[in-house]
Order: C-alpha cells, then sequence, then structure tokens
C-alpha cells in the first residue's frame, strides 16, 4: 500500500494541552488517529515530544516533515511494516528523536488504514496482528479519582468498580452505580478522568463507600491505581499527611484486601522499589491481581525483567508508553508469555479517539481502564466497546 497523504495538526485534549492528530490516506481509503497523554508517567516511558511551550509543534513538524518524506518511497505490505520504518526511522530506544506521540499517532492511523483496506474492523485486526482470542474486557470504571488527577485530594489515584460480563450487562450497571455514588457524594469536583473526587479525612471512606456498592451490585468488586511512585518522597509513602514505610503500606494493603476484597492493585510501590512488588506478589499474588504500571512501562524487557523476579502478576498496557502498536501488541505477547493477564489502558489526558476500545477487545485484554463516566472522551470508548460487542455478534 501507498500511503499518499500525511498530514499532523495540534489538538487539545481533556487537560486543554495540546497533543498530535494524524491523517493519512491511501488512495480512496482515509484514517485519522489521534494520542493521549498521562501526568503520573514511568520515567522509562517512551519520550513524549513536546516543546518548551507546552506545545507538540515539533512533534507535529516531525510527522509533515521527515515521516511524510520517507513514506513517499514505500510500499508497504502491512501495518507492521509502517511501525518498523518508524522505529527505523526514529532511531533512538525511547523514540526521544521524532517523539512517541509523534510516532503513535502515525502507527494508529496505519493500523485503521490497513484495516480499512482489509474490510475488517479495527480490534478483529488487532486479534489477527498479534495472534490473540478477542474478547470483551472487563470494566474498570473509575469511580474517585485522587493523587496527580485531583490534587491528592485522595491519596491513591484511582478507586475503581471492576464490573464482570460484557460491556452491554456491564455499563447499565457502571451508570447506575456511578450515579448512586454522585448522590452520596453531594456536590464535589471532578477529577482529571471523570470520575468524582472528593476529600475525605480517613483512608478507609472511600473504600467503605465502594464496598457499599459493590453491596448493592452483583459481580463488581474494588481496585485501586496507587500510583505510589507519586507518593513516594524521602524515603517514605506520604498519605494524608502520614508517612508510611514500604512495610506499612504492605500491610495496610492487606488489611484493604481483607476487609475489603481488593480485586487488584496497581503500581503498589515506587517504580524502583522491584523488591516491595516482590514482596508484595508472594504475599498476596494468590488472591489478588498486582499490576505493573510505571514499573513496566508497556515495555516487553521490562515485563519480562518483573515477571522473572515475580513483582507482579498482571500488567498494564498502553500503547503511547511504548510508542507504537506494533511494539504495544510485543508488550501483550510478552505478558501472554508469562501467563499474565493484561489490562489495556487509556491516559488521563485522552481525546476522542477510541482506539483503546478496539485494542483491549482485541487482545482479548482481562480488563479496560477507560475513566469515569463524567467526560464524553471517556464515554466514547464505552460507547464504542458496545458498538464492538454488536460487530462481533
Ligand atoms: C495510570 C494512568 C491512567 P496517567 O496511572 O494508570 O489511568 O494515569 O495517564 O496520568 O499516567
Ligand atoms: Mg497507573
Amino acid at each position: 500500500m501507498r500511503i499518499d497523504f500525511v498530514s499532523a495538526r495540534s489538538i487539545l485534549d481533556t487537560r486543554g494541552r495540546a497533543t498530535v492528530e494524524t491523517t493519512l490516506s491511501a488512495g480512496m481509503f482515509s484514517a485519522t488517529a489521534s494520542v493521549p497523554s498521562g501526568k503520573s508517567t514511568g520515567s522509562h516511558e517512551a519520550c513524549e515530544l513536546r516543546d518548551a511551550d507546552g506545545s507538540v509543534a515539533s512533534a507535529v513538524a516531525n510527522v509533515n516533515g521527515e515521516i511524510a518524506q520517507a513514506f513517499r518511497d514505500c510500499d508497504f505490505a502491512s501495518a507492521d511494516e509502517v511501525d518498523a520504518l518508524l522505529i527505523a526511522l526514529d532511531g533512538t530506544p525511547e523514540k526521544s528523536r521524532l517523539g512517541a506521540n509523534a510516532l503513535l499517532a502515525v502507527s494508529i492511523a496505519a493500523t485503521r488504514l490497513f484495516a480499512q483496506v482489509e474490510e475488517i474492523p479495527l480490534w478483529r485486526a488487532i486479534a489477527a496482528r498479534g495472534g490473540f482470542t478477542a474478547t470483551a474486557p472487563r470494566l474498570y470504571i473509575n469511580m474517585m479519582n485522587g493523587g496527580v488527577h485531583a490534587g491528592f485530594k485522595l491519596p491513591f489515584q484511582e478507586y475503581l468498580l471492576v464490573i464482570e460480563g460484557k460491556t452491554s450487562d456491564a455499563l447499565p450497571i457502571a451508570r447506575e452505580a456511578f450515579a448512586k455514588l454522585g448522590e452520596r457524594l453531594g456536590s464535589v469536583s471532578m477529577g482529571d478522568e471523570g470520575g468524582y473526587a472528593p476529600t475525605f479525612d480517613t483512608l478507609e471512606k472511600p473504600f467503605e463507600l465502594l464496598a457499599g456498592l459493590v453491596q448493592e451490585f452483583p459481580h463488581t468488586s474494588i481496585a485501586i491505581d496507587a500510583a505510589a511512585s507519586e507518593l513516594y518522597r524521602d524515603g517514605a509513602y506520604h498519605l494524608l499527611g502520614k508517612p508510611y514505610s514500604a512495610e506499612e503500606l504492605s500491610a495496610l494493603y492487606r488489611e484493604l484486601v481483607e476487609r475489603f476484597s481488593l480485586y487488584s492493585i496497581e503500581d503498589p510501590f515506587d517504580e524502583e522499589s522491584a523488591d516491595d512488588f516482590s514482596r508484595l506478589t508472594a504475599l498476596l499474588g494468590e488472591k489478588i491481581l498486582i499490576i505493573g504500571d510505571d514499573l513496566t512501562v508497556t515495555n516487553p524487557a521490562r515485563i519480562k525483567e518483573a515477571a522473572e523476579r515475580k513483582e507482579i502478576n498482571a500488567v498494564l498496557i498502553k500503547p503511547n508508553q511504548i510508542g507504537t502498536v506494533r511494539e504495544a501488541i510485543q508488550a501483550v505477547q510478552a505478558t501472554y508469555a508469562e501467563d499474565f493477564v493484561a489490562v489495556a489502558s487509556h491516559r488521563s489526558g485522552e481525546t476522542d479517539d477510541t482506539f483503546i476500545a478496539d485494542f483491549a477487545y482485541g487482545i482479548g485484554a482481562h480488563g479496560i481502564k477507560a475513566g469515569g463516566l463524567a467526560q464524553p472522551e471517556r464515554l466514547a470508548k464505552y460507547e464504542r466497546l458496545l458498538e464492538i460487542e454488536h460487530e462481533a455478534s
């Protein structure tokens, strides 16, 4: 396939920050993609190219210039070939030259373009490309935001309700539970990911509220993303103004798991504290999922390393942590090679692009994090999952 038109521009994400949107065309086919942006980023993530003024002008210029130029002489046999060219063209391990944001916008648009030409839905193209069995992911609904997504009003970054079952069964439960929680909280602000952002003076209160919902709604359970790198300074984790050692934090997790039957804990410790991850996984890994995010950054080599050291038993997959769809698929393959489950995830700064819904379904993800129900960019992902369910039936 000859890609005869390449065009990028800067658009705004849900935080009003600039991000990259790219359109590719091949004859009568045309596909557009835009990329999200994280706030609690892992330090080993691929590099999001952002200029000193906060814009993505350089990343956009790289797509319109160097990448468009390189595509001119190419006849691509697959989306993988497009990604291989992007990776080679950038030439750095962390995509710092052209920018992972520039590369991923092109990579997703190319994935869409090839799916169009092959006349198959995007999720099916992803399943075929990675050799995955496509299935509906559990919804990890972001009910309450804390951490850097809500000015640390709550210590942990995400308080989630995990809902079993296919999207058409799970989403109505999510909607009802989200509305009920809203009534109980009264007038509170909202966090970056479209969940509520209340303030409480005890660590347990958000769990008690979610436990009430779990009692009311069958097939639901509680999960958190501690995003603990953001809580860690001067050798301690700071929760509601109190310092916790890694052992004390471990004891707290254990108590929360016993009292509230937590389903999963993501990033329980700082990304450099691998031994603490291993100890917690030895302690709780039989009962719950310990998910690596900042620790593993969708990087196949880091996933393998974390598995060898038994640091985790599940992996969060975010395509923009690695920079191409091809490598995100390889990260999923590395996850499955360890017999771990994958949870696909949006970012805290999102656009209306629904790629992550197709990706989650296509890889047969155990779950998907796509945010709370109070932002259209998050709802778009859930709506797309409903559409996929229809396409797949
Ligand atoms: C996370 C993500 C998404 P961010 O930590 O899992 O929920 O947040 O995009 O800010 O890294
Ligand atoms: Mg996380």
